[in-house]
């Protein structure tokens, strides 16, 4: 019976255990640069199985936060080598989540203070966050979106592409996860709370799913499947995203990454950081179903689980076969050691939610590891 402790091979990647570190925004990366405070944070979460950055905008026209890194400036990308050379250096894999926001983002953070892109132009009823001058934090309502013209979104998919290929190339990672979820670019295009359009990615399932798998075949193209995961999540409200209908839209999607040949699918079920039943429609979502339809359709990645686990959930979750791989938030947050810490059933430290966004070494550096 595999356990969670166990090492595993996910598509080129070897890891030495099932545990990883969830893709956590913190707002500590000042022009988009990840810093010094950045690679302690993850040098010293290096005995994940895997981890997954922070959501890091693929471009200008994808940010949609103050202080989030990136992946289109030299800069960018000479900071995160550094944090990739002191993750592997400590023995640690870790790839970096693609992000694009689209409409949840503030004319204020983009290209020209112009409208953040979207599918429709519908505005989120969803809030970003924002530094001001004297370097305080704010929440701000999302800004107005335009709507995305078809002639740019190859545009916007050559950006992933490019993104992609620096990761690996010029930052050092291991490979890159495509952000379908949370409600940003991706998922805008898949729900139809967010996508009203009437041309080739709106309407149908089909349409709506296009970008995402522009997408994905651009990354994997640039980089190998074996070295692609992409992040889903169904259900979840989060910054506004709504259909009424996820299960055969989720299973067509999955259907389709079957025959690409990606390294994981990762799966936020419920509300992201809230409840794990949360559900939108009529029925609740089947999460087995939902798997059956990528391994029906040849899909042999790793199933990548994530959303309030504690060590026995994931231990089950593991045992059972349902999940190749359990990803950890918060916990990763409060515990840098969290894989010895779970493998000794020792205590866990608390996080500090008031440090979570923003700020400086405390709440981000200073967790201490068990004695
Ligand atoms: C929390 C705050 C800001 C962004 C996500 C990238 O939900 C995020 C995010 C989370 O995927």
């Amino acid at each position: 019976m595999a356990s969670l402790f166990d090492p595993v091979e996910v598509g080129d990647l070897s890891l030495s255990n099932r545990i990883v570190m969830a893709p956590l925004t913190r707002n500590r990366s000042p022009g988009a640069v990840p810093g010094d405070l950045a690679v302690t944070y993850y040098g010293q979460r290096a005995s994940a199985g895997l981890l997954v950055t922070e959501a890091t905008a693929i471009s200008h026209q994808g940010q949609g936060y103050a202080d989030v890194p990136g992946l289109y400036g030299a800069d960018q990308l000479a900071g995160w080598k550094r944090v990739t050379d002191a993750v592997h250096a400590a023995g640690g894999k870790i790839v970096v989540q693609l992000w694009h926001v689209g409409r949840i983002s503030h004319d204020t953070l983009q290209p020209g203070g112009g409208k953040p892109v979207a599918p429709s132009a519908i505005r989120a009823k969803s809030k970003t966050f924002l530094v001001n001058p004297d370097g305080s934090g704010e929440f701000a309502d999302t800004s107005e979106p335009r709507a995305l013209d078809a002639g740019e979104i190859p545009g916007i998919v050559d950006d992933f592409r490019r993104a992609a290929k620096a990761a690996i190339e010029v930052a050092g990672f291991d490979g890159v996860e495509v952000h379908g979820a949370n409600g940003y670019l991706v998922d805008q295009f898949l729900r139809s709370g967010a996508n009203q359009r009437t041309d080739r990615y709106g309407g149908s399932i089909e349409n709506r799913s296009r970008f995402l798998f522009e997408v994905v075949d651009a990354v994997a193209g640039a980089v190998g499947a074996g070295r692609t995961g992409i992040r889903l999540s169904p259900v979840t409200p989060a910054n506004d995203a709504s259909d009424p209908d996820p299960q055969p839209l989720f299973n067509h999607v999955v259907a389709g990454l079957g025959g690409r040949g990606l390294a994981y699918v990762h799966i936020v079920e419920g509300a992201t950081g809230g409840a794990r039943d949360f559900q939108q429609g009529d029925e609740p979502f089947d999460y087995a179903e939902f798997k059956a339809a990528y391994r029906n359709a040849g899909g042999r990645g790793a199933w990548l689980v994530n959303n309030g686990y504690d060590r026995q959930l994931a231990e089950t979750a593991i045992a059972d076969g349902y999940a190749d791989l359990v990803a950890f938030g918060k916990l990763f947050i409060a515990n840098p050691d969290l894989v010895s810490r779970l493998k000794r059933n020792a205590a866990l430290n608390d996080p500090d939610k008031a440090t979570f966004y923003g700020g400086g070494a405390k709440g981000y550096t200073d967790y201490p590891t068990a004695a």
